[in-house]
């Protein structure tokens, strides 16, 4: 019999907590990893994929567990004498991450694709389980805000998530092909179940949606899709979701996540302070679970991992 197949679809630093758990209790034929591009942008001529490399560095140990982005035992020399030459330098590149950064770049230079790039350095790292970016065509964030339309970098890192957002646009994704590694797992008849991991639905979920083919196979897709509240009482865990929520004005809790993705959800993981928002997100035809989400701790991780999958399991 095929090993029973699970796909995590994530962001940044949030799911890419959840995914180490996910990884420490299933093998690499077992999960894949969906991840979002929507925050790559070229920088100092180099081409960076911020959540794939938060995946890749956690997954690997890599990561610097303080930001949850960059590298451990990173230094700052390259960045120093960057400052001192008078260059930009507002996106912080430890010396240990740049060679990310560079040996990327050389290799999508020499005309491959994002896809096996990543593969390839994601394995040198000792990283076994695949990380599908969600296309190798490029799919850019923009923001729209009170100062302007703002690259997503720009927003996120340069000015700190200050402007007040109105809107968004996933530029390129309208033409972007889906990874077909991500198809043929949607596809399986070994999947079991697709989990999205707790990432900002605006900025890190939905520019993958947004590629043609992903939400139709999720909305198609027989097993269950079920969904992770980055919402925890009415508070984003890490990042500026609940900001948005505001500046949107749509009400900042985990029920909106739910109602967010309601094309396809099958089931939703609430926190258990929300526990008082299940029956409201039943109504939206979905299965609640509730439990403890918040992860400190490499044991929170694997433990919400296992209920995640048991939820899924059940679900099937
Ligand atoms: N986030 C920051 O807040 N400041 C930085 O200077 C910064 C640098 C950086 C470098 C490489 C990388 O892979 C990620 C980096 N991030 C930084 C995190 C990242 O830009 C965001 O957390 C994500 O794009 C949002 O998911």
């Amino acid at each position: 019999m095929n090993t029973p197949r699970y796909l995590a679809i994530t962001g940044g630093i949030g799911g890419a907590k959840l995914s180490l758990g996910l990884a420490s209790i299933l093998g690499p034929e077992a999960l894949a990893f969906v991840v979002n591009t929507g925050d790559d942008f070229e920088h100092l001529g180099l081409h960076v994929s911020p959540d794939i490399d938060t995946l890749v560095y956690t997954l690997s140990g890599e990561v610097d567990t303080e930001t949850g982005w960059g590298c451990r035992d990173e230094s700052w020399q390259f960045m120093a004498m960057l400052d001192a030459l008078g260059g930009e330098t507002w996106f912080q590149l430890g010396d240990r991450d740049m060679a990310m950064h560079v040996e990327r770049s050389r290799r999508l230079a020499e005309g491959q694709g994002l896809a096996q790039v990543t593969k390839e350095l994601a394995g040198r790292l000792g990283v076994a389980h695949r990380i599908l970016p969600v296309s190798d065509d490029p799919v850019r964030t923009r923001v729209q805000t009170t100062a302007g339309w703002l690259d997503f970098q720009h927003y996120f890192v340069r000015d700190r998530c200050e402007p007040a957002v109105t809107g968004f646009e996933f530029a390129g994704a309208e033409s972007a092909r889906l990874n077909p590694d991500i198809a043929a797992w949607l596809e399986s008849e070994a999947l079991r179940g697709v989990i999205l991991c707790p990432s900002n639905p605006f900025v890190s979920i939905d520019p993958m949606l947004a590629v043609p083919g992903l939400r139709d196979r999720l909305c198609a897709c027989p097993a269950p899709v079920v969904a992770v509240s980055p919402v925890v009482g009415g508070d984003a865990i890490k990042g500026p979701t609940v900001k948005m929520m505001r500046e949107l004005g749509v009400p900042n809790s985990a029920s909106q996540v739910a109602s967010h993705y309601r094309d396809f959800l099958d089931g939703f993981v609430l926190d258990s302070v929300d526990v008082a928002l299940a029956g409201e997100i039943e109504s939206l035809r979905m299965a609640v679970m509730h439990t403890h989400t918040v992860m400190v701790s490499l044991e929170d991780r694997t433990g919400l991992a296992r209920a995640v999958v048991d939820f899924v399991d059940r679900l099937g």
